[in-house]
């Protein structure tokens, strides 16, 4: 029987770089679907990410963090973040209170009251935060007035999910469920894959290495090992913008290269549900943050 009271929806995940937005999601789904790192700017691309109960649909959709514009890619990913915003039904704005809300946050706020949707603001990393600095923290905001619900959350530990999702059920449309209830992203699963290699290099990169990084795969075969088991075959390169970049990520030997293609190739079996085969080869494309046709090259035309 149809359920009337039945409740779907899109909400943007909001806020600057590291604050634990992709970690929020991959936990309240249970499953790890983005990738995340202790690094600025890890997400890099728009995912619809599907939560199901007995009586919502909640697409939450994972963005990049607000940037600092410094090159045609960030430009690029400030507008998607605006354009996801303006597409969704609510917005989830998170700040990390550990750390404390500052300019960068405030800027944020400003463009969503702009905005004119729904704001439910997420106040993570309680569980790094003291009593005595959530409460300086909580002072900083009690003017905003635009703001529907403050949630205190700890996304790494699944702290207070049930209160944000009643939160956020207040706030969606009525109407039926958008995917079936059998799917976790709309991503193809190439894309997924290209971002586990990606999350493993960044991982130990330092600097701004970890932001001229793009991985593109180019050969992702099915077939059977002489024991007759499934395995993926993946040849994927990882570009860099200068000579100097891609020695580092090479490594003495190639034993960086090795080390990260390990975890990657661990990582893929497991999401893969099958023996990979895994070979990282990298190339230079000469400042492509910044060059509109490397952009487009790499899928980020948004
Ligand atoms: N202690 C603690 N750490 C957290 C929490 N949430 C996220 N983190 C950590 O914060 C770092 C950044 O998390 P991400 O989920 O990648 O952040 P993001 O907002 O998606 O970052 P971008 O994709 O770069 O915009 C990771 O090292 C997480 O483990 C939390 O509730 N508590
Ligand atoms: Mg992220």
């Amino acid at each position: 029987m149809e359920n009337l009271n039945f409740k779907s929806g899109f909400a943007a995940l909001v806020g600057r770089t590291n604050v634990g937005k992709s970690t929020l999601i991959n936990n309240i789904l249970g499953s790890k679907i983005v990738i995340t790192s202790e690094k600025a700017q890890t997400t890099r691309n728009r995912v619809n990410c599907i939560y199901n109960d007995n009586d919502s649909q909640i697409i939450f959709v994972d963005i990049p963090g607000f940037l600092k514009p410094r090159n045609l890619l960030t430009e690029k990913l400030n507008k998607l973040i605006v354009n996801t915003i303006k597409d969704s039904d609510l917005v989830l704005f998170i700040v990390d209170v550990s750390k404390g809300i500052g300019k960068g946050d405030f800027f944020i706020f400003e463009k969503l009251m702009q905005l004119d949707k729904p704001v439910i603001l997420l106040l993570n990393k309680i569980d790094i935060t003291s009593g005595k600095n959530l409460e300086i923290e909580m002072e900083k905001i009690k003017d905003f007035d635009f703001l529907k619900e403050t949630v205190l959350i700890s996304a790494l530990k699944g702290t207070n999910f049930d209160k944000l999702l009643e939160a956020m059920k207040k706030y969606l449309p009525e109407g039926p469920a958008f995917y079936p209830d059998d799917i976790l992203s709309d991503r193809p699963v190439r894309n997924i894959a290209e971002d586990i290699i990606r999350e493993k290099l960044i991982y130990r990169l330092e600097d701004e290495l970890p932001h001229s990084i793009t991985v593109e795969i180019d050969k992702f075969e099915e077939g059977l090992t002489k024991a007759k088991e499934k395995i993926i075959r993946i040849n994927a390169i990882v570009y860099t913008q200068r000579q100097t970049h891609k020695l580092m990520i090479v490594g003495k030997n190639g034993s960086f290269l090795k080390e990260a293609g390990t975890m990657a190739r661990i990582e893929l079996e497991k999401f893969l549900d099958c023996k990979v085969h895994l070979e990282l080869w990298v190339k230079v494309r000469e400042n492509w943050t910044k060059n509109e046709s490397a952009l487009k090259d790499f899928g980020y035309d948004f």
